[in-house]
């Protein structure tokens, strides 16, 4: 039986940076009936997903509940630094892999978890400061967001890198010490590796509006302001016995800014508060048309990192728990959000749907040629940091669009490129001549297409010329 009651309520979505994303909201309140959480959440057009240790997945009784409840997962561990990096430039993929393709098989998004954090950094980095640090990290960031790209909803870019108490400020760590601007580095090396990415900062101790949460806040208007590419908020959510009253002021506080926000690692103190509290982070979401999921973290309470805490939604023997069913209560009662069909704004990613693999080919000369020269133009935006940058080249095809093209830089005395994607790369210093690779060469007349480099040394004063064949 369907006792859908659908009320409603355009609306304006006060954030002037999801007015510059193109992006309106539709409230809509719905009872609805689901009988799992995935269902209730995608009928309210959210996510419910879990973490997950990948040596869980050849647990049968673990596999039938995750695929019967989340419709998103997030690797526990296995898309860490120390993981996907153990030794400085050799990657291992394995276990980030076998967790995206069980995901791909069932239907369920993920979350990818974390390109930055100062905990889980492997031995080498650890050992590592300054700006051989800086390019450690930036090298990593581009790897692995580039070896995932096209397959990750989200990606926690950065991950803890406040301070607990009131000072409101950053946490030490030796990528903290590289410089204050290693968090917008970071981000802006994840947006050119995997453009269609959401891209996250992610934290705990951030439940309601508080000294570290306010910092995180001004961090985040910040970069709206200056056009770091940020598209949303982690909020850990590992909670206790009692959920602070301003928890879905401070999601909306940020949504407000105009990014996203996520629950992103839900698990409450086992005991008699338990389901209530999981039913106000639930209803909390909900009311925030930007809270876009919700994930909890791990299945059971006996794959959860905190022991005897018996802190997730479902017993040791599968059994649900009583919130598991006030999460789900929670899930139908809220209202629905409805993105209307997104303009991606020039820092947010458009649509959910995690973009192909490979890239679209390349849409055919409109009969009228836009006006422009012929051949090709090429601009490049920097990223640096002192001993290294990130450079993004923009490549334009002029009136007679472009069957294959090459851009050559010269850079300065002492730079040198050590990284490429979406070009190929002739000489690593003086003038360098990067050429288009096999998917981005045809080029309809106006058209754009993007190539990135990083490098030691400056990247001062770059001046591309761009030749068409
Ligand atoms: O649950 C994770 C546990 O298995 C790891 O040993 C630990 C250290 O890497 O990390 C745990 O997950 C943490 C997450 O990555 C970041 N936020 C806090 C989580 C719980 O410690």
């Amino acid at each position: 039986m369907n006792h859908k009651r659908v009320l409603r309520l355009a609306v304006t979505v006060a954030a002037t940076g999801a007015l510059a994303a193109g992006m309106t909201m539709t409230l809509t309140s719905t009872a609805s009936a689901g009988t799992t959480l995935k269902a209730s959440a995608a009928e309210k057009g959210r996510y419910f997903g879990a973490a997950v240790a990948g040596q869980k997945l050849s647990d049968n009784a673990y596999v039938t509940i995750l695929n019967r409840e989340f419709n998103s997962v997030v690797a526990e561990n296995d898309m860490k630094w120390d993981a996907t990096e153990p030794q400085q430039g050799r990657f291992n993929y394995t276990g980030g892999d076998r967790l995206v393709a069980h995901a791909q098989a069932n239907g369920m998004s993920v979350r990818g978890h974390a390109l930055l954090w100062y905990q889980q950094e492997p031995g080498w980095a650890q050992n590592m400061s300054g700006s051989a640090l800086r390019s450690a990290m930036i090298n990593h960031v581009t790897q692995v967001a580039t070896h995932f790209k096209g397959k990750i909803y989200a990606w926690d870019v950065v991950n803890e890198a406040f301070a607990d108490g009131n000072s409101g400020g950053r946490r030490d760590s030796n990528l903290q010490r590289t410089g204050n601007d290693w968090i917008e580095a970071a981000f802006r090396a994840a947006r050119v590796a995997d453009p269609g990415a959401k891209l996250c900062y992610n934290d705990y101790n951030t439940d309601g509006i508080n000294a570290k949460s306010t910092g995180i806040y001004n961090m985040v208007r910040d970069f709206k302001s200056r056009g770091v590419p940020i598209d949303c908020v982690g909020f850990q959510s590992h909670l206790g016995t009692s959920l602070s009253s301003d928890y879905q002021a401070n999601l909306q506080r940020f949504a407000d800014l105009g990014v996203d926000v996520q629950i992103t690692e839900l698990d409450v103190m086992g005991g008699g508060n338990q389901a209530n509290i999981f039913a106000g982070v639930t209803r909390a979401c909900m009311n925030v048309s930007r809270c876009t999921g919700i994930t909890t973290w791990g299945v059971r309470d006996c794959d959860s990192w905190r022991g005897s805490d018996n802190a997730l939604l479902f017993e040791c023997n599968g059994n649900k728990k009583a919130a598991y069913t006030s999460v789900l209560n929670a899930l139908n009662a809220g209202p629905a959000i409805t993105p209307s069909p997104t303009t991606p704004g020039p820092t947010t990613p458009g649509p959910t749907s995690p973009p192909p693999t490979t890239p679209p080919p390349t849409t055919p000369p409109p009969t009228t040629p836009p006006p422009g020269p012929e051949g090709c133009t090429a601009s490049v935006s920097l990223n640096s940091w002192n001993g290294g940058f990130v450079a993004s080249v923009k490549v334009t095809a002029g009136s007679a669009g472009t069957n294959g093209w090459n851009v050559s830089v010269t850079l300065p005395g002492g730079a040198s490129v050590t990284n490429t994607w979406s070009a190929t790369a002739s000489g690593s210093t003086g003038t360098v001549r990067f050429t288009n690779v096999n998917y981005n060469g045809r080029l309809a007349a106006g058209q754009v297409t993007e190539f990135g480099f990083q490098g030691t040394g400056s990247g001062a004063g770059l001046t591309p010329t761009c030749t068409a064949s």
